[in-house]
């Protein structure tokens, strides 16, 4: 059980609570217990078997909690969830996994409507009867329909990169422990940097096959055998997810990785091309087309000598996705793809003074300890009352403790971390920005980004971002479509026009780098780089562990073929601080 499998359950256990009528207070502590584990570093097994620890040190765990926390651990169950599991219909599930429904509103809409399922919900949508209940109406039922039409949509199983990334980073070090397994890889749509991935692929090299499918069902994580071959098996592992294991001879390594990392469209083109030099290709290498024809297949040992066989540039798994990748190879052209260890600053972040976790002296310890050279401090602007956004008056109080911080930094000696005065500036309902000119002004940096009336029409929502794009503080729009991977769409913005109005102004684009939002994506963050905008990859960490999501947008950035000179934080202190100096418009 990882941290986040237990947290998880926690979540659940919260949500059918609040179903059930349960107290708030209650529901509250299980969210905060979800909250306070899934952000732990250390697992919840090491904190318990410590000497000088224990579960009930961590903020918010009583003694009841850490109780059911050792049976999570000990049993992998939690009998309370289980007892509500029993009682709550399957499908209210599907309901809860409407944005923007709670578990509180799911009842209302079962004991009022007698509603059961997403289709029941629907139907009462377009038979116009939910806006009759209390506290729904008009524009409610309107998001309800929008949204179901969301959760069909995604299908819900597709896990987030980042989480699929910490089973394949567990299920390696399992196999690398085989003795039979010479070389073992991770494939599919994980290896090509997609934001979210369905299953898991892996592929072998080894001579005795069997060895390596007995370890692979060995796995403690292995909750279910799926299908079990010769050379193929499908384990369910850890979140539920299901990994293919493929073993292959090492000859046909380069085609089967090649073959099993796809996509579908990126293999097709490169048969297709394979065929026009003469030669069928697929996970086995290369054949010729014509049986009869005496000529030697080319080697496919390695991904390079079956890319470099048909007159192509090795091309980087991110861009295999059936776009232009093809024609680009062909001349060399690929783009040089930014790395992670081209990021030099991170510009996007919080701290205790609103709702991050670790305080401001942390999150600098924190980044220079990343190695970065410049980091901005950017909290939520007063709108954001849930997450105690700051006022004038704090917001400055801020900026005096900063001051004060790259002095002593810069008094410690050589290429201090410097630090940037910065505000997460909200883009208001009616128009315009949450903090006066006059405080903007005085910013290092300021983010502007969009967390209220997500749901006003195309219209609005794009003017409001317009707005912010030509007002002269404003350096970069967070987030920029808000959307949140599996869990909320993006609001509706004609992100055509915030490109070109960017690219007008100066004005830079975030990408931002959690996992669930990677906003821009890729074909935006395409289309702004075409457009000449450069952006910048942000973490938008709310404690010093969030720091770490760097890569995910680094990753994000590479599927949009950016380079590091489209990014502006890959830009060292020297040069970064100059570009703060200059300014378009
Ligand atoms: P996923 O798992 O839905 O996130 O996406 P992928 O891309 O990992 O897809 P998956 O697991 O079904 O298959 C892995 C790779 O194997 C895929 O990217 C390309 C290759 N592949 C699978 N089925 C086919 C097929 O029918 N034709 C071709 N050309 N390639 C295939
Ligand atoms: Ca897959
Ligand atoms: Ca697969
Ligand atoms: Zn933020």
């Amino acid at each position: 059980m990882t941290n986040a499998d237990v947290a998880a359950l926690f979540d659940r256990l919260a949500d059918l609570l609040e179903y059930e009528g349960e107290n708030a207070f209650r529901v509250r502590a299980y969210r905060a217990a979800a909250r306070t584990i899934a952000d732990q570093i250390e697992s919840l097994e090491a904190i318990r078997a410590g000497a000088t620890r224990s579960l009930t040190d961590l903020e918010g765990i009583g003694r009841d909690l850490a109780a059911k926390i050792e049976t999570i651990l000990d049993t992998g169950r939690l009998p309370l969830l289980e007892e509500l599991l029993g009682r709550v219909p399957a499908d209210v599930f599907d309901l809860l996994r409407i944005p923007g429904l709670g578990p509180k509103k799911v009842r209302q809409l079962v004991d009022v409507l007698g509603i059961d399922s997403l289709d029941a919900l629907e139907e009462a949508c377009r038979g116009e009867r939910v806006r009759g209940v209390k506290g729904f109406g008009e524009k409610t039922e309107a998001s309800i329909l929008k949204n179901i039409a969301f959760v069909r949509g995604t299908a819900a199983q597709r896990q987030l990169w980042d989480d699929a990334d910490q089973v394949v980073a567990d299920v390696l070090a399992w196999m690398r422990g085989c003795p039979a397994v010479e070389r073992i890889e991770a494939a599919g749509s994980w290896r090509r940097g997609c934001e979210t991935v369905g299953d898991i692929d892996l592929v072998a090299v080894a001579t005795d096959a069997a060895a390596v499918m007995e370890h692979f069902r060995r796995w403690d994580h292995t909750t279910d055998v799926i299908a079990s071959g010769g050379t193929k098996s499908s384990i369910r592992g850890p979140r539920g997810m299901q990994i293919d294991l493929r073993v292959v001879v090492s000859a046909a390594f380069g085609a089967a990785w090649l073959y099993f990392t796809g996509s579908k469209e990126h293999n097709i083109r490169v048969r297709s091309r394979a065929r026009e030099h003469g030669w069928s290709l697929n996970e086995y290498g290369y054949q010729p087309v014509d049986p009869s024809a005496a000529a030697q297949p080319p080697t496919a040992e390695t991904e390079a000598e079956v890319y470099h066989a048909l007159g192509l540039t090795w091309i980087p798994p991110e861009l295999r996705e059936g776009r232009d990748e093809l024609a680009l190879a062909a001349e060399a052209r690929l783009p040089r793809l930014i790395e992670e260890c081209d990021i030099r600053g991170d510009l996007h972040m919080h701290t205790t003074d609103t709702d991050g976790e670790d305080t401001l002296t942390d999150m600098v310890r924190g980044a220079r300890e990343r190695g970065l050279e410049y980091i901005a401090i950017t909290d939520h602007s007063q709108r954001v009352s849930m997450a105690r956004g700051l006022d004038e008056t704090r917001l400055l109080r801020q900026w005096d403790r900063i001051d004060q911080l790259n002095e002593t930094l810069a008094a410690e000696g050589p290429a201090p971390i410097v630090v940037l005065k910065g505000i997460e500036v909200d883009m208001l309902e009616r128009g315009g920005l949450d903090l006066p000119d006059h405080v903007l002004a005085r910013a290092d940096w300021v983010v502007a980004s969009l967390h209220y009336g997500q749901s006003q029409p195309r219209e609005r929502i794009t003017e409001r971002i317009l707005e912010a794009i030509r007002h002269p503080a404003v350096r970069v729009i967070g987030h920029p479509t808000g959307r949140l991977i599996n869990r909320r769409p993006a609001y509706d913005v004609d992100i055509e026009a915030v490109i070109a109005a960017a690219a007008l102004s100066g004005t830079f684009l975030e990408i931002n780098a959690h996992p669930s939002r990677l906003d821009l994506d890729d074909h935006h963050a395409a289309a702004a780089r075409r457009a000449g905008v450069r952006m910048v990859i942000s973490t938008d960490a709310h404690s010093v562990r969030g720091l770490g999501v760097m890569r995910c947008g680094v990753l994000q950035a590479r599927r949009a073929g950016l380079t590091s000179i489209d990014v502006v934080n890959a830009l060292g202190w020297n040069d970064f601080r100059n570009l703060l100096g200059q300014r378009s418009t």
